[in-house]
């Protein structure tokens, strides 16, 4: 098991003794210890061979044995035996925001719940206010965070349902009886969150297709079987659709299963403008349109070649891919991550959207000086193995304590680091000097402005104080924003996908307080931010509104996650010149200097 991990059960025990009422000496051991390892810069492994981790300070000799049981064997019989001797309804309400091991204890002890069920009744009948030292507040919190998660765990993030859809797309292309296979639905729109996957396949042996999608060693439940279509749920609480259809009906099919829905309303207004009735089966002449016709049509989805038939000659014969269908409606292909039904049937043309091989580097990252995982070598190794020609970093700064934020005097050693590895030679990949600065309280700013200026560019970040009103936290970030020193603002709204709501801020403001002040707004490609969302980019990118993907990656995996926010930018609409990571090393340093 690695440090990261070790770090987060440590806290997890912590937690467990908290909610188990034990020597609060004891739950400050567990703290300390992880707060220690997770700042420590020895390597671990090392200090564990040569018998020195209990000399670090933090580390008391009874954690010692247990982080090397846990570094070499990944478990750990104290901590098992302690998660199993709580109630589970316990430990899930410690997922609520606001309760931690302490309260989770007391709303046991004195209203003798343990589930969430039952918390969620007792703050309903308003038992939980009556408590001391909870209140009104701290009820409506919890049960809104009941409510909350309820609704999240409907969903999911793009990246994890990818991760599961990848491997069955494949499978499904590899069978013989697969003529053509896709993802259809929100996946393939790529949304930030997505409910189900949706998969469409073309094959005239829709059985064999079934048996296999339904015995999958993944799938956990087979929530419905019949001879063209079936649902299974994994062991996340995901859930798939697979439809076989034949040959001919695929590209009506695919297209109908993409969406969206307000999409596919518009498409088929869009066909009967012309006199045609769309539907997932195909496309034919609406004259006369009658319910037999309906009847004929369900048939079309076990009959190979029933599409052709139905549509007639000359009426949608040969369309065989979306781009017929488009093209038979006058339009051009309108890529799936814009068929959301906000006016891409009325674009004069379609935008030409990035794509993953566009970009030459990325900007807001963090290494072993505050919280990352990786070096500026190693950072600067794994963006080369990208293909890029730069990398910027972004570390946090002091008033981010609990990530070892940097303070003025480390920022400029830091600086020094970076000018002295791009000398070096060592990389072909040039390292920009950053920092992802604090935004305090008030809207000034964590670092000097003599530490700023010498940087190559900053990253103003909200970390703190999210519960101010619209109007204080608006004139905060757009403090910051006027402040000569200012580069970036990253994560605009704070929100965590299906965890946390973005906190209250009027964001047509920040978007034109940045257009003026000449401040890009990032998108923070963190597959649980996609922050600023892509429902605002084009019409503030189209204002003059410029954009960064930032994957504000904490270890050189975490550089991955551009592509999520390449998807943010597609789904946005944008096009080349409005994303800062387009450009080339002399561009972005123009951008640096002259912020144009
Ligand atoms: P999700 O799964 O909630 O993330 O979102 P989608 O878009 O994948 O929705 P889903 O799985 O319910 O259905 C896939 C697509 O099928 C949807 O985007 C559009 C189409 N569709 C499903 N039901 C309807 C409907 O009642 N009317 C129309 N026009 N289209 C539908
Ligand atoms: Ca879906
Ligand atoms: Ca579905
Ligand atoms: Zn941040």
């Amino acid at each position: 098991m690695d440090k990261a991990d070790i770090v987060e059960v440590l806290e997890e025990i912590a937690v467990l003794l908290e909610l188990k009422g034990e020597n609060p000496f004891k739950i400050r051991a567990y703290q300390t210890g992880a707060r220690a390892l997770e700042t420590m810069e020895e390597d671990l492994g090392e200090l564990i061979e040569s018998g020195e981790l209990g000399s670090v300070k933090g580390i008391g000799s009874a954690l010692v044995d247990k982080i090397e049981t846990l570094y070499e064997t990944g478990e750990l019989e104290y901590y098992t035996k302690l998660r199993d001797s709580v109630a589970p309804g316990l430990i899930e309400m410690l997922d609520i925001p606001g309760l931690g091991g302490k309260k989770v204890k007391r709303l046991h002890d004195e209203l003798d719940v343990d589930t969430v069920e039952g918390l969620k009744s007792a703050c309903e009948v308003g038992k939980v206010a009556a408590l001391k030292g909870f209140g009104k507040k701290s009820e409506e919190k919890i049960l809104s965070g009941i409510e909350n998660r309820e609704a999240y765990a409907k969903r999911h993030l793009w990246w994890r349902a990818r991760e599961v859809a990848e491997p069955i797309l494949a499978g499904l292309r590899e069978l013989p009886q697969v003529e053509r296979a896709e993802v259809a639905g929100s996946l393939r729109r790529l949304k930030e969150t997505v409910g189900d996957l949706d998969f469409i396949v073309a094959s005239s042996e829709p059985e064999k297709v079934m048996d296999w999608f339904t015995s999958r060693e993944e799938v956990r439940e087979v929530t419905a079987k019949g001879k063209t279509k079936s649902s299974v749920r994994f062991e996340s609480g995901l859930q798939a659709d697979l439809r076989v259809v034949p040959a001919a009906q695929f590209a009506f099919a695919l297209h109908h299963f993409t969406g969206s829905k307000d999409h596919n309303v518009a498409m088929r207004q869009r066909a009967l403008s012309k006199g045609y009735s769309l539907s997932e089966w195909g496309i034919k002449k609406s004259e006369g349109e009658s319910e037999s016709e309906g009847v004929s049509r369900s048939e079309a989805t076990t009959r190979p070649g029933a599409a052709e038939r139905e549509t007639g000659p000359g009426e949608g014969v040969g369309i065989t891919s979306e781009k017929d269908l488009f093209a038979f409606l006058g339009l051009p292909e309108i890529p799936p991550e814009l068929r959301e039904g906000m006016g891409e049937l009325e674009l004069e043309k379609i935008p030409d959207l990035v794509s993953k091989d566009r970009i030459r580097g990325v900007f807001h990252n963090h290494t072993t000086a505050s919280d990352g995982r990786a070096t500026i070598e190693e950072m600067a190794a794994a963006a080369q193995d990208l293909g890029w020609d730069y990398l910027g970093l972004a570390d946090h700064s002091k008033a981010s304590y609990q990530a070892n934020g940097l303070d003025d005097e480390r920022v400029l050693k830091q600086i020094e680091e970076i000018r002295a590895f791009n000398e070096s030679g060592e990389s072909p990949v040039h390292v920009f000097a950053g920092i992802e600065c604090d935004i305090l309280r008030d809207g000034s700013l964590d670092l000097e402005d003599g530490t700023l200026q010498a940087l190559d560019y900053t990253v103003m970040s909200v970390h703190s104080s999210f519960s101010q009103s619209e109007e204080e936290m608006t004139a905060r970030v757009i403090k910051a924003i006027e402040h000569p020193g200012t580069t970036m603002l990253g994560h605009p709204t704070g929100r965590l996908l299906l965890r946390r709501e973005p906190f209250k801020i009027n964001l047509q403001k920040v978007i034109d307080a940045a257009i003026a002040n000449r401040v890009i707004i990032e998108i923070n490609a963190n597959p649980r931010r996609l922050d600023m969302d892509w429902r605002l980019w084009r019409r503030a990118a189209n204002k003059g509104l410029m954009c960064a993907i930032n994957p504000d990656a904490h270890r050189t995996e975490g550089l991955d996650y551009f592509e999520a926010g390449v998807n943010v930018a597609r789904k946005g609409g944008l096009s080349r010149d409005q994303i800062l990571n387009c450009r080339d090393v002399k561009g972005v340093q123009k951008w640096f200097e002259e912020r144009e």
